[in-house]
């Protein structure tokens, strides 16, 4: 029998909800500071998520949207990589503000298994400093140390949808796919996380909540707490009305 020994989780969407009133306005705020007249509205947002990679989505807005504009200098992904550089700045800064809270049961689950001694990580697209600021204004400092690898951003040539990310995850803690279980919130995440074999919880959110995520084991309007039952959107849960431990070891 298969023992639960880990558990993986991304962090945009998932932990918090960090799209709308975080990378969104980010990307907004370094548009103006660079001069540009561009500004990405809640609805333009949705599609942009499509892809993700904060770089890759200006590159995508820019292919498909801006047509008409010719960026300054010669060098694109320079002009890009810079404006990227000030949107992170942006963001952490949100996040030290407090603008972004956990998402329900989030802190909750997280104090239960550190209990029982399983083993955490994180997987996720988002640039490695903004991961250190959602958990630092989050969780507490120490919380970086509760995760034994954060894979983010970069670190892996192709990011999600590829499995690469969760691939390099396993490979550092040594660990079998069928010994963990996932936690997403995207299709992107979701086409990520089973490709590298992961089971996977998805709480959906504004964004995604449409997303096909017939790949996932569980499909949850959030993880729950004791007072305030999750929905369950799709799969079994038996008879949980949030998600614990015994709920996590029966689903793997
Ligand atoms: C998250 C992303 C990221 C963030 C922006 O996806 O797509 O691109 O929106 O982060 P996932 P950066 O939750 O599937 O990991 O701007 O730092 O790239
Ligand atoms: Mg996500």
């Amino acid at each position: 029998m298969t023992t639960l020994q880990a558990l993986i989780f991304d962090v945009d969407g998932t932990l918090a909800d960090t799209e709308r009133d975080g990378h969104r306005v980010a990307f907004n705020l370094a548009f103006a500071e660079a001069g540009l007249d561009w500004e990405w509205s809640e609805a333009l947002y949705g599609e942009l998520l499509t892809v993700t990679g904060g770089k890759e989505r200006i590159r995508f807005y820019l292919d498909k949207y801006r047509t008409d504009v010719e960026l300054p200098g010669t060098d694109d992904a320079a002009f890009i990589a810079e404006l990227h550089k000030t949107k992170t700045k942006h963001y952490t800064q949100l996040l030290e503000k407090g603008a972004i809270p956990l998402r329900q049961g989030v802190r909750r689950l997280l104090d239960e298994v550190r209990e029982a001694g399983l083993r955490l990580a994180i997987a996720t697209t988002t640039t490695p400093v903004n991961v250190e600021a959602l958990l630092t204004h989050t969780l507490g400092a120490e919380s970086m140390d509760w995760f034994e690898v954060i894979a983010a951003g970069d670190i892996v040539p192709a990011k999600k949808p590829a499995s690469d990310i969760y691939d390099y995850t396993l490979e550092k803690m040594g660990l079998a796919a069928e010994e963990c279980l996932a936690f997403e919130d995207s299709l992107n995440g979701i086409l990520s996380s089973s490709a590298a074999n992961l089971k996977t919880i998805v709480t959906v959110n504004g964004y995604t909540k449409e997303d096909d995520f017939s790949k996932a084991t569980l499909v949850l309007d959030n993880l729950g707490e004791p007072d305030k039952p999750f929905v369950v959107l799709a799969g079994d849960a038996g008879s949980a009305s949030f998600v614990n431990l015994d709920l996590l070891k029966a689903l793997i």
